[in-house]
Formats: C-alpha cells, structure tokens, sequence
C-alpha cells in the first residue's frame, strides 16, 4: 500500500511539531508549510528534519503563507496530500486586539483559501480537512460543561475569525461534501508552548526566579478558569478525526478545570518553593518564604473582553472515537517546570561562567 501523505500548516507551531512526530511514527509522508522568517522558526521540528541531500525524507517543509493564496494552491498542487491539518493561525488572543486584520486575514480567510485550494485542484473526494478551532469560540458562556451543540458566543478578534473558518469548514463539507471537520480543542500546553501564553510564561518565569535570574512574574487575570491538556495527547485527536467514516466535529477536553492562581500554585510546590497570596484585585501579590514579592498583577495584561471560565464536555470523542486524555494537570505542570528549570538552570550556567565555560557540557 501506498504511504499517506499529510500537509501540515503550521507545523513550526507546538501542535505542529507534535503531530508531525506522530504521523512520521505512523508512516506518513508529512509536509509542513513555514512561512519566511529573518531567524530560523523551526526549533521544535530540527530533530524531525533530514537532509535531502543524504536521504529521501518524509518530512519536507515548503515556504508558503495562510495569506498567500498561490502559494498554498501550489504546495497542495505538489503534494497532492490525503490529509490536510489546518494549525497555522495568528494564535494569540490578546495580541489578536493590536492585530485584528491580520488575525482575521491568516485565521479566518487563510482555512478559506485551503478549503478553495482544495475544490480549485478537482481534490474534493481525495483529499481530507481537519480545522483547528477552539474552546475560544464559546466566549462568553452560554451552558456549563461546553459540548458541540453549545452556543457559541467569541470575545475576541481571534475567536470571531475562528468562528468563520470554523462555519466555512462545516459549509464546505455540506456543500462540496468534502471530508472536513472541526476540533473545537480546550487548551493543551506542553513544555514547547509558546513563551507568551499564560502556563508557559508562569512555568519559565518561575523557574527563573528560583534561580534567582529574575525578580517577579507579571501576570494579568488570575482568576480566570482554564481547561488544560497536554498537547501530545491533543493530536492523536486531531489524526482520528480524520480517519472515520464521516466528518464530523468534536469537542477535545480534559473535563478538568483550574484557575491561573492554580497553575501559579502547583509549579510553586513543583519547583520546591512557597507562596502566600496577599491583597486584593490589581493589588493582589504573591511573597515567598523570604517575602520577596514574586508574583504580582499588572493591568496592561488584562482583556478588553475577557473569558472568564471554560470547561470542555469530550463525551463525543470519548464514545465515537475511544479518546480519553492521557496526561492529567499535575503531570503536565511537573513536566513543564522541570523543563524550564533546565532551561533556567543553563541559562544561569551561562551568565556567571559565558559560552566558553560551557564548551564540552552537552
Ligand atoms: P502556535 O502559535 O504555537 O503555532 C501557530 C503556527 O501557525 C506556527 O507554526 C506559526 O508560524 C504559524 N502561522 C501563523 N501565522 C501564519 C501565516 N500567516 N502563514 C503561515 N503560518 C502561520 O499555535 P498552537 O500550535 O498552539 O495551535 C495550533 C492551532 O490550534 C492554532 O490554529 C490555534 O489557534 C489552534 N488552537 C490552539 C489551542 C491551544 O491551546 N494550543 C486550542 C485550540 C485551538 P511561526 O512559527 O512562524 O510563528
Ligand atoms: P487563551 O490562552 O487566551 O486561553 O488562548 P492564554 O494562555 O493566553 O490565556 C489563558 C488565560 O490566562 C489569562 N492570563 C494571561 N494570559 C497571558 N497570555 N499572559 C498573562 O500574563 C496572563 N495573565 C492572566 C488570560 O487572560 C486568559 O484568561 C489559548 C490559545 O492557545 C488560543 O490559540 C486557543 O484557541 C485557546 O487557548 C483555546
């Protein structure tokens, strides 16, 4: 039998290295698309690549942009993939207020030009979609836990362009009967999330502080609720999607909900540390043992419109695909911390001794 192929967008991405991994473990072809950067944006795929020149690699990486329409229909063209998985997105919620033209160019119209690109090449019948949509789409919410059939109601520049790329993948496959779904993913982090979502910033922050490489950790609301999984566990998901009899969407949550406090708390213990929580609202702080103030709140990190809570109801995924999450909270939190503790711990080993001191550590 032929390998498949897979055409990943946004395989630089957290979910796209992971899932990467996966289909290259499962025998896929996977292709990646990379957009044009002035540094090198592929650190958490460079143990997946091989050199062309010395191999016949199945993993392949093309440059092309979600707002770049010949350029998509040219890759597409080229690979002429089984499956496709849309990740690529501006994915920040926040930065999506400073750049909400952007975010709805590359979120929204970018899932419309790989859905067209599709129908455009003739490979409607041949060539399956999956959509990454999110728990970002319920907003403000309407029914607790959130399942498929809740209402959705977005908050952010972000969440309005994941509602039509979401609505635009459920019209394609009605229309055109294409193979296109939606995963409406919960958050999953992992120790390669980016730097400036919230897990990721706490667990590298805190890491840093224990070494004392720095101060205090800024952080915006902590009272909001989240619904966290391991990303690792998130993309076998977003595979078994693909592989049923009929598309369909699906809810991919942990059914497990903290607040940030939590998640500030559990890699305080983690790490070894200790921390009181004093005051109130903006002024609220959190002390160490020592009652050096290391986490405190600062307002610029606040949303124009929040979301509050979210909690994912996977019952679907669970019964129609046998999925169940793997990684529960507190072994995502240990992996994360120990991660960016290493990370730490390197960093200082370079601030006090320079490059040269490190030479022949590995
Ligand atoms: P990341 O932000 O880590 O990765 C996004 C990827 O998209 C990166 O590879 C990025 O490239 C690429 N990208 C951004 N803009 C463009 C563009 N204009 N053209 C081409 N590529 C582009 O996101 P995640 O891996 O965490 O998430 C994957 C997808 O799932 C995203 O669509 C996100 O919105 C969605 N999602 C994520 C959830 C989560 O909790 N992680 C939950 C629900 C949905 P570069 O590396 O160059 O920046
Ligand atoms: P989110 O993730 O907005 O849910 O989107 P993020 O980690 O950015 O925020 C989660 C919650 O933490 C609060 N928060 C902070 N957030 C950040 N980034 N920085 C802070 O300093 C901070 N302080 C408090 C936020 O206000 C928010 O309530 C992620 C992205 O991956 C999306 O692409 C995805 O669709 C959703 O998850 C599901």
């Amino acid at each position: 039998m032929n390998k498949k192929v897979a055409l990943i967008t946004g395989v630089t991405g957290q979910d796209g290295a992971y899932l990467a991994e996966f289909l290259l473990d499962k025998g896929y072809e996977v292709h990646g698309i990379k957009r044009r950067t002035s540094l090198f944006n592929t650190d958490r795929i460079d143990h997946l690549f091989q050199d062309p020149h010395v191999s016949d690699g199945r993993f392949v990486l093309h440059h092309g942009d979600m707002t770049d329409s010949s350029s998509l229909i040219r890759i597409i063209q080229q690979t002429r993939p089984d499956e496709i998985y849309n990740l690529a997105a501006q994915s920040h919620v926040a930065v999506s207020f400073e750049e909400p033209e952007y975010t709805a160019n590359s979120d929204a119209l970018g899932a419309l030009r790989v859905l067209e690109a599709i129908r455009i090449l003739g490979m409607e019948k041949k060539t399956r979609f999956y959509q990454a949509s999110t728990s970002e789409l319920y907003g403000l919410v309407q029914e607790t836990p959130q399942k498929e059939t809740t209402p959705f109601y977005p908050r952010s520049p972000y969440a309005v362009a994941k509602l039509y790329a979401y609505w635009i993948t459920v019209n394609y496959r009605e229309a055109y009967g294409m193979y296109a779904c939606n995963g409406i993913l919960f958050n999953h982090e992992s120790p390669i999330r980016g730097e400036t979502f919230v897990t990721r910033k706490i667990t590298r922050a805190l890491a840093r502080i224990k070494l004392g490489l720095q101060e205090c950790l800024y952080l915006g609301n902590i009272n909001a609720l989240r619904d966290w999984g391991h990303a690792r566990d998130y993309v076998e998901m977003q595979w078994l999607m693909l592989q049923q009899e009929q598309a369909e969407d699906y809810v991919i949550a942990t059914g497990q909900q903290y607040s940030v406090r939590d998640f500030v708390n559990a890699v305080v213990s983690e790490l070894g540390m200790s921390i009181r929580w004093e005051g109130d609202g903006v002024d609220e702080k959190g002390y160490d043992e020592k009652g050096q103030c290391i986490v405190a709140i600062d307002p610029r990190y606040f949303r124009p419109t929040e979301v509050e809570t979210l909690l994912g109801d996977a019952s679907k995924a669970k019964s129609k695909l046998g999925w169940v999450p793997r990684t529960s909270f507190v072994e995502l939190v240990r992996e994360m911390a120990e991660s960016d503790l290493k990370q730490a711990e390197f960093d200082l080993k370079v601030q006090e001794h320079g490059h040269k001191a490190l030479r022949g550590q590995g």
